[in-house]
């Protein structure tokens, strides 16, 4: 078994202890943190969805998976991001409101962050309220970014969206993702962007703010 396979098995099974270990023999052997975050936990995290889609396991497996694969990141955070050197603003984050799902969004977060953005991350199960109240305590905001991981806090983001453009707030571009979230989506939301992961999400608010 490869490491990466290692460190896929760990995550599914949620075994917290050991996969922080694994993630660093796997960087002592010189293999790509892209690689491990990709296929190792991201990877495993497909599988644990897909498992749970089918009944085979259930919402608290899904969490202590999730708490594994943290662990992980921890270990990873320091080679995925890289270090700022530009001052591009602040960012505002959070995923939206009735979902608490933040792996994605946090590792929206780091990369965001590592690209030169100061973050103010409010967490998971962000009301519109709090995230217009977080916009008028920094009116000088660059990016708004909302994330969402289930089809039914999707209308959330829409719901954001509209609450920030009534409150009359501007001077900001809002970014949108998460897995069910689509770059049509986005458009029909009136959002001034969509990624599909992490990375092109800190690409793509750097080209906005540009
Ligand atoms: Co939940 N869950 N979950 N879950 N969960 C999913 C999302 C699901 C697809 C599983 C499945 O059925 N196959 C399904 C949603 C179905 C749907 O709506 N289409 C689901 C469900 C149904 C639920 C519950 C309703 C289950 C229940 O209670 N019956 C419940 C809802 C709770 C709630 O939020 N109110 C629930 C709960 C949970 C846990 C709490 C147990 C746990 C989350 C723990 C945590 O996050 N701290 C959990 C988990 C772990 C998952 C899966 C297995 C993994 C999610 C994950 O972390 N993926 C997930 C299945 C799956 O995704 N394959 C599933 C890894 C992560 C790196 O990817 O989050 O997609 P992702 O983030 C990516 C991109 O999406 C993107 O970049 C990230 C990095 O590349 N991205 C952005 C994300 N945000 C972005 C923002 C951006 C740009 C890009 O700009 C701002």
């Amino acid at each position: 078994m490869t490491k990466i396979q290692e460190i896929a098995q760990a995550v599914e099974a949620g075994k917290s202890k050991i996969v922080g270990g694994l993630v660093e023999e796997a960087l002592a052997e010189g293999l790509d943190p892209v690689k491990i975050l990709n296929e190792g936990m991201i990877g495993a995290m497909d599988v644990v969805g897909e498992k749970f889609k089918r009944s085979e396991i259930f919402v608290p497996e899904m969490l202590v998976a999730a708490r594994a694969m943290k662990k992980g990141v921890e270990v990873l955070k320091p080679k995925l991001a890289g270090k700022a050197n530009v001052g591009l603003g602040k960012c505002i984050i959070g995923t939206v409101a009735g979902d608490m799902h933040d792996i994605g969004k946090n590792l929206v977060c780091m990369m965001i962050e590592s690209t030169g953005f100061e973050v103010i991350d409010l967490g998971v199960d962000v009301s519109s309220e709090k995230f217009i109240d977080a916009l008028k305590k920094n009116p000088d905001a660059k990016i708004l970014g909302l994330s969402a991981l289930l089809t039914t806090t999707m209308p959330a983001i829409k719901q954001t969206i509209e609450a920030v453009n009534a409150a009359g707030l501007t001077g900001f571009k809002i970014i949108i993702g998460g897995a069910p979230v689509t770059a049509d989506y986005a458009k029909q939301v009136g959002a001034d962007g969509y990624s599909p992961d992490a990375a092109s999400a800190a690409a793509l608010a750097k080209q906005l703010v540009a």
